[in-house]
């Protein structure tokens, strides 16, 4: 309503109102020892769509981001009894970083020392208590909308557009320290590598836009099947990758057969006509060959597949 009143502001009316409505989704906390101040603050936020939590101290704010991981943004005072904002603010960036959650010191400290040693130590913001409201809302607002920025972005660079699965380069990324921590524990690991069969016939029959349509859902078939088990990820046009985690070698084979199977008895209805299509599997557990040396091992044991009728998967 503040903004309301002025016409001239009309552009970031518009900011306002996504907010409003992204904030529907997001959860924050306010910390401050006096109840007076924390319940203005928390009204304030609540006004904005958002889901507050409250905490009167450091140490509470810190059970309750233990218990709500998914917090985006933390509003803090300085002096409060106990763990302060600055012990808070340091404690929380060892687990969070600056693109994944906001910190914003709110505090009535006059020193000019005090905003930048809170900058310092991983806040990233500071507003002093003589703040209006409008400005408060403002820099909440403004990190908010970088977290989701920053989050936007991220998904760019990890995600298959098409998809929406993993991509390769994030493969990479998270597979390499799955498999360091999977030596040191002795953990199995196995590459699963799958490509579907004859899948230019599917183009070449329905056109490209159906051929994306079996892409979507074989993806999602792949991330509910295996998904819960490893790290699945599309390699590359109708190629994909999985890393397992702990499958035991003796139930591996039929684990990743009764998927195929189940691929094989899937049909999709395209233009009233049933869809029908395979996928060859090549799979390996030889851990010795370290990552690279184990994608080109289920590499070389999906051709195999490919070379001796499909349909099937290679050990
Ligand atoms: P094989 O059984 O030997 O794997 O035969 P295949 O036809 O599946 O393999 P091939 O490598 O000859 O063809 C793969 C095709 O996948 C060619 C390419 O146009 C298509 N493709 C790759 N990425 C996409 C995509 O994102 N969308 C669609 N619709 N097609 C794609
Ligand atoms: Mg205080
Ligand atoms: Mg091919
Ligand atoms: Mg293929
Ligand atoms: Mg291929």
């Amino acid at each position: 309503d503040y903004v309301l009143k002025r016409p001239e502001h009309s552009e970031y009316i518009v900011r306002i109102v996504k907010r409003v409505f992204n904030n529907r989704k997001t959860k924050v906390m306010v910390v401050e020892d006096s109840i007076t101040v924390r319940h203005w603050i928390s009204a304030i936020l609540i006004r904005q769509g958002l889901t507050v939590l409250e905490a009167a101290n450091g140490e509470e704010a810190c059970k309750i981001f233990a218990d709500n991981p998914d917090i985006k943004l933390v509003l803090t005072d300085y002096t409060m009894p106990g763990m302060d904002g600055r012990e808070l603010t340091a404690k929380l960036r060892l687990s969070s970083h600056m693109d994944e959650l906001s910190i914003i010191v709110l505090s009535s400290d006059e020193n000019s020392r005090t905003a930048p040693l809170f900058l310092k130590t991983g806040a990233n913001d500071f507003i002093h208590k003589s703040a209006s409201v409008e400005e408060i809302l403002c820099r909440v607002n403004s990190n908010l909308e970088m977290l989701e920025l920053l989050e936007e972005s991220r998904d760019r660079a990890n995600k298959d557009f098409l998809t929406g699965m993993w991509n390769r380069r994030y493969f990479f990324e998270h597979a390499e320290p799955m498999f360091v921590e999977a030596e040191d524990n002795d953990k199995l690991l196995s590459i699963v590598m799958l490509d579907i069969d004859h899948f230019k016939n599917v183009n070449d029959t329905y056109g490209h836009d159906v051929g994306d349509l079996v892409l979507k859902e074989f993806s999602s078939k792949i991330v509910e099947y295996f998904g819960s088990r490893g790290l699945a990820s599309r390699f590359g046009g109708e190629e994909f990758t999985v890393l397992l985690e702990g499958v035991d070698s003796a139930e591996l084979e039929s684990y990743v057969d009764d998927f195929r199977e189940m691929i094989e008895a899937f049909s999709m209805y395209c233009r009233h006509e049933k869809l029908k299509f395979t996928v060859s599997i090549g799979v390996t557990s030889n851990v010795k060959l370290g990552l690279d040396g184990m994608i080109n091992r289920a590499d070389i044991l999906l051709y195999e597949a490919k070379t001796s009728g499909r349909n099937k998967v290679v050990c």
